[in-house]
């Protein structure tokens, strides 16, 4: 039997290690288990217990620290990653062998890592050869939603990370309870994005500031529209109905649970 992976990604602060901690306690209300791995080495605290924590492989402090290296505090993370990529053994170790495990995986808010080194990438591969079904799950702030040229360059980064990393992505738009009335009502449209987005009266999308900008604004967001690449999931983690459609979601795309054979004697004739 497989095992199960998340690997919650997604730009600074947008929401993952708390997504993870409330995915954990969800699935404990639910009666499933579920295990969490920190692997961000710059992480100060989050609310759930792990299985690994690269922090006891490598500190980003440690490493910023170290005279030779000579790094900032990006350099040094990248450093950190990379490290843990040569040092897997040491993550094996600690995930075990158990089939049907289900694990979610905290990453660093450089979106960088994700968007164009390959680390990423060659950690899914790694997954992959542990026998792990990996979904990304990318998360946007819906902060963001309020303002249609950085919404429009986060669909970028989503974009760009499902090309980089070419494994089944959900999305998901958080901390959706802390919206204004009026933007819950305009959900719909920004769940689900497409060219008409361009229509509003954004500033981006306004022709005569640039034209060369606008042509380029337009011809993204037709991008979006003709390969419907994109779908964003409304989630809180106050909201225990979202939380539970979001896993649904996830579950169907790592085929969770279709593996499990069937018990005669569970069966009520
Ligand atoms: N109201 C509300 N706040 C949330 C929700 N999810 C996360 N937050 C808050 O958003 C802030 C950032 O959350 P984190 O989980 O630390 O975000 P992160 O993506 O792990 O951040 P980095 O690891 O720094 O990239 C914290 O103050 C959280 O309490 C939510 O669904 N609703
Ligand atoms: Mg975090």
């Amino acid at each position: 039997m497989p095992r199960y992976a998340q690997l919650v990604v997604g730009p600074a602060g947008s929401g993952k290690s708390t997504f993870i901690a409330a995915m954990m306690a969800h699935a404990e209300a639910s009666k499933r288990t579920m295990y969490a791995v920190n692997l961000d080495p710059a992480a100060e605290v989050f609310n759930y217990n792990a299985i690994a924590d690269i922090r006891q492989l490598i500190h980003v402090e440690d490493v910023m620290d170290d005279a030779d290296l000579n790094f900032g505090p990006n350099g040094a993370l990248v450093f950190a990653m990379e490290y843990l990529m040569n040092n897997l053994d040491w993550l094996t170790e600690k995930l075990g062998t158990q089939e049907d495990d289900y694990v979610l995986f905290d990453t660093p808010g450089q979106i960088e890592l994700v968007s164009h080194f390959g680390l990423m990438k060659t950690f899914a591969k790694y997954l992959e050869s542990l026998d792990f079904r990996v979904c990304v799950v990318f998360l946007l702030d819906s902060q963001f939603i309020s303002d249609m040229s950085k919404y429009f360059s986060s669909l970028i980064i989503s974009l760009i990370t499902l090309i980089n990393l070419e494994l089944p992505m959900v999305n998901l738009l958080t901390k959706i309870d802390k919206l204004p009335d009026d933007q819950k009502k305009s959900l719909e449209d920004i769940l689900e994005p497409s060219s008409d987005l361009v229509t509003n009266d954004q500033p981006c999308f306004q022709r005569n500031r640039n034209e060369r900008f606008y042509r380029l604004s337009r011809a993204f967001a037709q991008i979006i529209d003709d390969y419907s690449l994109h779908k964003f999931l409304p989630i809180s983690v106050l909201d225990e109905d979202l939380m539970n459609d979001v896993l649904l979601s996830i579950d169907n795309c790592i085929q969770w649970g279709e593996d499990n054979e069937v018990n005669v004697k569970d069966i009520d004739i």
